[in-house]
């Protein structure tokens, strides 16, 4: 059954512990975060020290995806505020074999992340320091985009890439019923959605059947 990521970028951010308590009670898998500097993305959220003030409201797994610069310097206080899995984008990485050595070291799982445009050859020497490949269906910077159809190809290629490795690929951007259907077709096994999530008054239970 294909894992869901609610990315709490569409959540209520000034009630962000009683949407944690909310995802829990829905059967979320995880929560994804986004973290996003306004350099790499034209876009700003949030950082180490908010992951870290919600980190006591809920035992789900920390997702956290870094849509930064220079994640290097970001890394130890993540893993301080509590990620247990730490994406970066392969484009903001030129030592990229380096910093999965440093992710894992910090006891997370580590994850790469292609931007639409980026191949996934880029993924070719790394595969065995590699924990999740996340795939953009948008590109990142804002929620309620529309899904970009080209990246199911992508996940199918990725999949082959893997080759029965134990990686799984997540996709993130324009998640809905539909394109949720495809993406599991293509070899999606974790599903970020924001938008489609965070609909209606609290009970996101059937909004994350949906997708599954
Ligand atoms: C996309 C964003 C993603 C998020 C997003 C998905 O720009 O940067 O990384 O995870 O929140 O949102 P949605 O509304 O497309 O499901
Ligand atoms: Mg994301």
């Amino acid at each position: 059954m294909v894992k869901i990521a609610p990315s709490i970028l569409s959540a209520d951010f000034a009630n962000l512990e009683a949407e944690l308590k909310a995802l829990e009670e829905s059967g979320a898998d995880m929560v994804h975060l986004d973290v996003m500097d306004g350099h790499f993305v034209p876009n700003l959220t949030f950082g180490a020290p908010v992951i870290k003030k919600l980190r006591p409201h809920t035992s789900l797994p920390f997702d956290v995806h870094l849509m930064v610069t220079n994640p290097e310097a970001m890394l130890e206080a993540m893993a301080d505020a509590g990620a247990d899995i730490i994406t970066v984008h392969a484009e903001t990485a030129p030592h990229l074999d380096r910093l999965l050595d440093e992710i894992r070291e910090l006891g997370c799982k580590a994850g790469v992340s292609l931007n639409p445009s980026t191949p996934e050859e880029v993924l070719n020497y790394v595969l065995e320091k590699i924990d999740q490949i996340l795939i953009m269906s948008v590109n990142p910077g804002f929620g309620g985009q529309s899904f970009i159809e080209s990246q199911l190809e992508k996940i199918q290629r990725v999949k082959e890439l893997i080759a029965g490795r134990d990686i799984e690929i997540e996709v993130d951007g324009g998640i809905n019923p539909s394109t949720a259907k495809s993406c599991i077709e293509a070899g999606a096994d974790i599903l970020v959605a924001g938008t489609s999530v965070f609909r209606g008054e609290g009970d996101y239970q059937e909004n994350m059947d949906a997708l599954r």
